[in-house]
């Protein structure tokens, strides 16, 4: 069985490509997800990709992906919910998911908000103010952890 990237990205990330592309660029979801599917083909793997609106949705993928068993880690673009949700800090930890926190911006140079992350304590890395390349440097990061440890 082919091992698993769970690709989860959080509240507005379906809007990509289609508005602030000053901030956000112009390449869409659908091509930021095409992107991770093709990195993870060059390390042997392949990806889940999911994106909700919803908090509780994404606190569900996470525990989907960690009870599946052939999940190897996430990368979580957990959007405006990094700056503000005790629950996916929860499930990050309660799970044991190794976790790439992903920003295609970097947080620390906007608005002070968004300043401080719930998640990063808790993530395997965090890769912010790359663009969407981001996206592929996060799957790097879990296939070589992966690799190391199997
Ligand atoms: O830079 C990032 O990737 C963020 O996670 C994006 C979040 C923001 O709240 C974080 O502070 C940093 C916002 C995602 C909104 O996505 C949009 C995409 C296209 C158009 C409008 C919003």
């Amino acid at each position: 069985m082919t091992s698993r990237i769970l690709v989860l990205n959080g509240p507005n990330l379906n809007l990509l490509g289609t508005r602030e592309p000053q901030i956000y660029g112009t390449t869409t979801l659908a091509d930021v997800e095409a992107l991770c599917a093709d990195r993870a083909a060059g390390h042997g793997l392949e990806v889940t990709c999911r994106q909700s609106n919803h908090e509780g949705a994404l606190v569900d993928a996470l525990h989907e992906a960690a009870a599946a068993g052939d999940v190897i880690g996430c990368v979580l673009n957990a959007g405006a919910y990094t700056h503000t949700s005790v629950a996916l800090l929860d499930a990050i930890k309660a799970t044991g998911l190794p976790t790439v926190e992903v920003h295609i911006s970097n947080p620390h140079a906007r608005e002070a908000f968004r300043h401080t992350s719930y998640l990063s304590p808790v993530a395997a890395a965090v890769i912010a103010g790359a663009g969407i390349d981001g996206y592929g440097y996060a799957v790097d990061v879990l296939a070589r952890r992966h690799s190391a440890t199997s």
